[in-house]
């Protein structure tokens, strides 16, 4: 089986509070469409893709929380992207939030699934470092409740087979973590493909907004050369419901070199061709990890 294929990261410009699924779900067909228009097999959607970022609001009505999160997957406003795909051959990642029942509650998570070009969901992750805070904090322009309305993730960082070779998912700040990485490099992963929605402004340290895209290009380009993985990664970008949301979307090589990233706010599609070969040149190499890894001397990192 080859391991080269043209992949795309589809950037979502802003989602309004009051927007259907069906709007957001008809956007990304488009993406996807002119994805495979320019040869490419897989498209990377953005963090919570379906909705607007709704952890920026303080939401009390339970019924009202409840309809930004998805009980099955795909559903009938998402069947026509999982259609359009599957007809296409094109498989894609897309992040979106989960409600499950188990045990008789309501659990939460902020998942992202991998749907190969069958249309069959082969791989699923939830949300491990979620950022913000639990509570309401009235000091803040735009609150970040993603640590009250998901639970951390219950899956660890899998890796699954697609394309002829291993693949890993992360969501939004798993990015600034070295340790998502190099977890998923440990388990073999060539390809990371992940959404973010970042805000430009970052109330708790103001003075690191003018910082906030070279942070989340330094993340991911880290994160693909100390590894020697591709890295796709995915905005939500522009200014939604008032908060300006970085984009820089981009293809990442595992030299840690940006092959291909957008160039707007809106939605839009860059796209490059991955040759999973190319990791060897740092794993065969600097990063060769059986021979040159020290894991005897790192055991703090894994102290609680
Ligand atoms: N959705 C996110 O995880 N956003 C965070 C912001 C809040 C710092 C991020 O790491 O981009």
């Amino acid at each position: 089986m080859t391991r080269r294929f043209i992949a795309a990261t589809a950037q979502l410009g802003p989602i309004a509070r009051d927007e259907p699924r069906a709007s957001a779900v008809a956007r990304m067909q488009a993406l996807l469409i002119e994805a495979h228009r320019r040869g490419a097999e897989l498209v990377v959607f953005p963090e919570l893709a379906l909705t607007t970022f709704f952890p920026r609001w303080l939401i009390e009505d339970e019924a009202e929380l409840d309809a930004f999160y998805e009980t099955e997957m795909p559903n009938a406003d998402v069947q026509p992207l999982f259609d359009t795909a599957r007809e296409l051959g094109v498989g894609f990642y897309l992040g979106y939030a989960e409600l499950v029942i188990e045990g008789g509650r309501k659990r939460r998570f902020n998942t992202s699934i991998f749907v190969d070009k069958s249309g069959t969901i082969l791989g699923k992750y939830r949300k491990i470092h979620l950022p913000g805070h639990p509570e309401y904090e009235d000091w803040r322009p735009f609150q970040h409740l993603e640590k009250k309305y998901f639970e951390h993730g219950d899956l660890g960082f899998p890796v699954f087979d697609a394309f002829g070779g291993k693949m890993g998912m992360c969501l939004c700040n798993d990015r600034r973590w070295p340790e998502t990485f190099r977890v998923l490099g440990l388990r073999g992963a060539e390809l990371v493909m992940l959404g973010y929605n970042t805000p430009v402004h970052y109330p708790p340290a103001p003075e690191h907004d003018h910082l906030q895209d070279f942070h989340n290009h330094l993340s991911m380009q880290a994160g693909a050369y100390a590894n020697g993985n591709w890295v796709i990664g995915t905005a939500k970008a522009g200014r939604e419901e008032g908060c300006d949301l970085i984009a820089g979307s981009c293809i990442i090589a595992p030299t840690g070199e940006i092959v291909a990233r957008t160039q707007g706010f809106g939605d839009e599609i860059a796209i490059a061709e991955i040759d999973l070969d190319r990791c060897r040149e740092l794993r065969d190499n600097v990063f060769n990890f059986a021979l040159h890894r020290e894991p005897e001397d790192y055991a703090v990192i894994c102290a609680p």
